[in-house]
């Protein structure tokens, strides 16, 4: 028989390429040595610090998968080899990053013009991370329905008019650049906007005293009559679905992140467990402890695999969004419902931020819910299960 590696338990290294192999390195060791440090400040204080998007950038961690325009054109596993290293750490970061690749760099990228490209995408991924983007479609009053979104473009002459609020938006209040989501007046169709910070009538206030992914910035968005010339409009956006299919990309990121996440909750647990001793003995020898770290780990190995698969067809060209729907929520659910059950190996030193799976668990709340929460997403499996259409009339 072959040796079991409790870290790896179905051998998924087996499955991926040394170029896939060496890029998930070198992304542990920047996360570990840079990232991991910072954590617990930026958890308390709950402040952003802008050097992770430079600093991502200069070693090819933004938007990866792009072809040109200085980005690293790696695999869509690659990608999500990346995602969940930034998540080991914390979700807040990978929350940080999703944005910039998946929600900002892929629309401009897939729906911009070839000018819009070359303003944005190298500036958006160059070492010097010059600019940092945001992605607006939630509204005060439209979350989980975007269709129903308030926000509205009017065509004027030689541009637009935007009007309206988008909430809960990560990296809105340092964004250069807003991807906005509006209804065009014209012909009542939802289209994509590049909004550029210091435009008058635009402002992102932060979103301050968040319990969970404080270590990234969280904002509400404001348009007050924002004025926007012709070639701020995504000519290729035509419609929600434009919109849904940056969401396939970060939904497909969120399913590898949250097993990273998970992956560090069961690592720091065992740990712990084979050091603390109750009635004179590790209480790693308790079946109900073995019994937690045993099923966390199954989904961890079963969800990674999952995700590695809608991976692979993603690069073959094969993906289906309601695959992404699945591991988004099975990930998602499973890495919170883990990450609580093995919070409680630390008895009372659950309640300490030193111990990290507190602040885990808190991050995977929000995991499970932002990019279509869990239940959004067992509605979309529904309706292709059944044919039967059950979150609206
Ligand atoms: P529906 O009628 O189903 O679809 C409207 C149009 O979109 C097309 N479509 C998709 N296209 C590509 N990929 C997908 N996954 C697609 N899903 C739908 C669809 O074919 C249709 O096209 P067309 O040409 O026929 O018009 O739309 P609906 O309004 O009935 O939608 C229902 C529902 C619930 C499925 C959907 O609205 C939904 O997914 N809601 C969840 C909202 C959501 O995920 N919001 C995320 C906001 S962004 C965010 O949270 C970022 S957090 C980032 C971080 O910090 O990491
Ligand atoms: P609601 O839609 O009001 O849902 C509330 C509850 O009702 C949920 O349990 C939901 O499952 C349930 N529900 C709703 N409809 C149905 C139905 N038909 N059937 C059954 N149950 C239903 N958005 C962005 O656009 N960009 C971002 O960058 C972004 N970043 C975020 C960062 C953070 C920290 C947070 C908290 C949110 C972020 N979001 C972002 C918003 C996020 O996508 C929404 O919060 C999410 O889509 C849910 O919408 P909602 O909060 O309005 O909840």
């Amino acid at each position: 028989f072959a040796k079991f590696d409790w870290e790896d338990p179905l051998n998924m290294d087996s499955l991926l390429t040394e170029e896939e192999k060496a890029i998930r390195d070198s992304a542990n060791a920047y996360c570990q040595e840079k990232l991991m440090p910072r954590v617990l400040h930026g958890w308390r204080t709950e402040e952003f610090d802008p050097a992770v998007i430079p600093e991502m950038g200069a070693i090819g961690l933004l938007g990866p998968t792009i072809q040109g325009y200085g980005c690293a054109g790696v695999s869509n596993v690659a990608y999500g080899l990346i995602a969940r290293e930034i998540e080991r750490v914390d979700s807040g970061y990978r929350s940080t990053a999703s944005v910039q690749s998946s929600l900002v760099m892929h629309p401009i990228y897939e729906f911009g013009s070839e000018a819009q490209k070359e303003k944005y995408l190298p500036r958006l991924v160059v070492a010097r991370g010059e600019i940092i983007g945001a992605f607006g479609l939630t509204e005060p009053n439209h979350g989980s329905d975007p269709a129903g979104m308030e926000t509205t473009a009017e065509d004027i002459d030689g541009g637009f008019i935007i009007n309206g609020s988008k909430t809960w938006i990560s990296n809105a209040p340092v964004a250069d650049v807003h991807v906005i989501w509006a209804r065009c007046k014209w012909d009542n169709k939802i289209r994509g906007f590049l909004l550029e910070k210091g435009t008058q009538g635009l402002s992102a206030p932060p979103i301050k005293n968040k319990v969970s992914l404080r270590v990234s910035l969280t904002g509400s968005i404001f348009m007050d009559n924002v004025r926007v010339p012709q070639d701020s409009l995504l000519p290729g956006t035509k419609g929600l679905g434009s919109a849904f299919s940056c969401l396939n990309s970060a939904r497909y990121g969120i399913s590898w992140g949250v097993m990273g996440a998970l992956e560090d909750c069961v690592a720091r647990a065992r740990s712990y467990a084979l050091e603390r001793h109750q009635f004179q003995r590790p209480i790693a020898s308790f079946q109900l402890i073995q019994k937690k770290l045993a099923e966390a780990q199954s989904e961890v190995a079963i969800g990674l695999l999952a995700s590695l698969q809608v991976g692979r067809l993603k690069d073959q060209g094969l993906l289906a969004p309601e695959m992404v729907s699945l591991v988004k929520k099975n990930n998602c659910g499973k890495a919170l419902h883990h990450a609580r059950s093995v919070l409680d190996i630390l008895g009372g030193n659950a309640a300490s931020d030193e111990y990290h799976i507190a602040r885990h668990a808190s991050n995977l709340q929000i995991t499970n819910t932002y990019e279509g929460t869990n239940d959004v997403h067992a509605l979309i499996l529904g309706k292709a299960i059944t044919g039967i259409q059950a979150f609206a009339n």
